[in-house]
């Protein structure tokens, strides 16, 4: 199919989460998951939390995909560390048991054909090289990837190296008049210094822009403000979202916004830029409530429509300003709720579990893109197979750790992706 033929349209890939899902307390920085650290999980209630959401998206008549769960635990990376899971202390087999690669906001940061050099979409896996239990994703993550967008309109690129830190498309957003119109890139990035660590360096940031073939005077790099991640928003998407036009944003977000603004302005003079004041919603219930966490998305009518946690409509400084905002005359027309509640609890809302890819379907491998009939499927496989709880003390038992490769192992079945069995 040559380019001119191709009829590009946004597709969320979502993680499916896998049967491992359980709650570790591995992330400094991240309240929701040192807070809930031993909790008992439900991975099949957050599984099929993932699958509702899915359905709803579909129902919203979005272009819905979906990546697949790692194997875990990650025996490889065990065998690089000289060791394996029986051996293992309790740390590191929570580290090679992770879930984690169910926020496929953290898969790879994507840039949109309309936007790059020679006009590939270009995708680059992210390294996740802060956190150990996320350090080891990206080889799974980029098999997926190289199956998935095998198809000559995608370049698939490894990580940057470490240690230079990156956690993909959480850290970038892009604004573009219509998707398949070229776009305003911006990536944003921590520094160290504060109280927890800054998981996006500017180095990674700079290097995708480049190796995308990105155009510099499209392409912004925005300093997260301190305070921010200081208050919980390990990653920018946290606090900010973009789609098309628009960029919704906490007033704290970011280091230096009046620059950041006028750049933007100069450099997309059709943004609409939707700010929410801290005398409104404070810092803490927008990360409490994940508001920004949204995916915000651009329905069939053309009307703007952001789909937020259930957290969202419990926190009445939230739930006051997105009413009086839709009641208004905002660009965001229409607030849809999700119960992703599993995943919230480790610190992951809508826009944590997808990954935005502009494409034509066409080019994109049959088995990653879900209508209601596989969702189906899936949804029978999770019912049958994944574990309904893990206690913290059972992750080391194994007799779960054969549940959960069996659970694997059923879902790649299901799906005729078994080329991706020990990924
Ligand atoms: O990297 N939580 C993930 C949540 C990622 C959310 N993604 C985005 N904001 N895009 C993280 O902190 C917790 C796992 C545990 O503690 O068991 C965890 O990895």
């Amino acid at each position: 199919m040559s380019r001119a033929e191709q009829r590009l349209t946004e597709i969320n890939f979502d993680g499916i989460v896998g049967p491992s899902h359980n709650y570790a307390g591995l992330s400094p920085g991240n309240l929701a998951a040192t807070r809930n650290c031993g909790r008992t999980a439900n991975p099949r209630a957050a599984a099929l939390q993932g699958v509702d959401k899915m359905r709803a998206n579909l129902r919203l008549g979005l272009t819905q995909g979906i990546l697949l769960p790692h194997a875990r635990p990650d025996h490889r990376w065990l065998a690089n560390l000289a060791t394996d899971y029986a051996e293992a202390s309790r740390h590191l087999q929570a580290q090679a048991l992770s879930a984690s690669a169910m926020w496929a906001a953290n898969a790879a940061t994507v840039s949109p054909a309309p936007d790059t050099a020679d006009g590939r979409c270009h995708l680059s896996v992210a390294n996740l090289a802060t956190l150990a239990h996320r350090s080891h994703e990206w080889p799974g993550t980029l098999a997926q990837l190289r199956l998935a967008f095998a198809h000559p309109a995608f370049a698939v690129h490894e990580p940057v190296p470490p240690p230079f830190g990156d956690e993909g498309a959480a850290n970038h957003m892009r604004l573009a008049v219509a998707h398949d119109a070229p776009g305003v890139e911006i990536f944003v990035y921590g520094t160290p210094g504060g109280p927890f660590p800054a998981r996006q360096h500017p180095e990674a940031s700079a290097a995708i822009a480049r190796r995308h073939g990105l155009d510099p005077a499209r392409t912004l790099f925005v300093r997260q403000s301190d305070e921010a991640i200081a208050a919980g928003a390990f990653h920018n998407d946290v606090v900010a979202v973009a789609n098309g036009r628009v960029l919704f944003a906490h007033e704290h977000a970011f280091a230096d916004k009046e620059r950041f603004y006028d750049n933007l302005r100069a450099a997309f003079p059709e943004v609409e830029i939707v700010e929410v004041p801290a005398a409104q919603v404070s810092l803490e219930d927008a990360i409490a409530s994940y508001l920004f966490n949204a995916q915000l998305v651009s329905l069939p009518t053309g009307e703007t429509a952001l789909i937020v946690p259930e957290e969202a409509r419990e926190t009445p400084s939230v739930w006051q300003w997105l009413d009086a905002h839709v009641a208004g005359n905002g660009p965001i027309r229409r607030v849809e709720t999700v119960d992703v509640r599993q995943s919230m609890a480790n610190g992951g809302g809508p826009a944590c579990l997808r990954l935005r890819v502009v494409a034509d379907p066409a080019t994109v491998d049959p088995r990653f893109l879900v209508d209601d009939v596989r969702l189906d499927v899936i949804a029978q496989v999770i019912e049958a197979h994944w574990p309904k709880a893990i206690v913290a003390e059972r992750i080391g038992d194994p007799a779960l750790v054969a549940q959960i490769a069996a659970a694997h192992r059923a879902l790649l079945e299901a799906l005729g992706t078994v080329e991706l069995i020990d990924r």
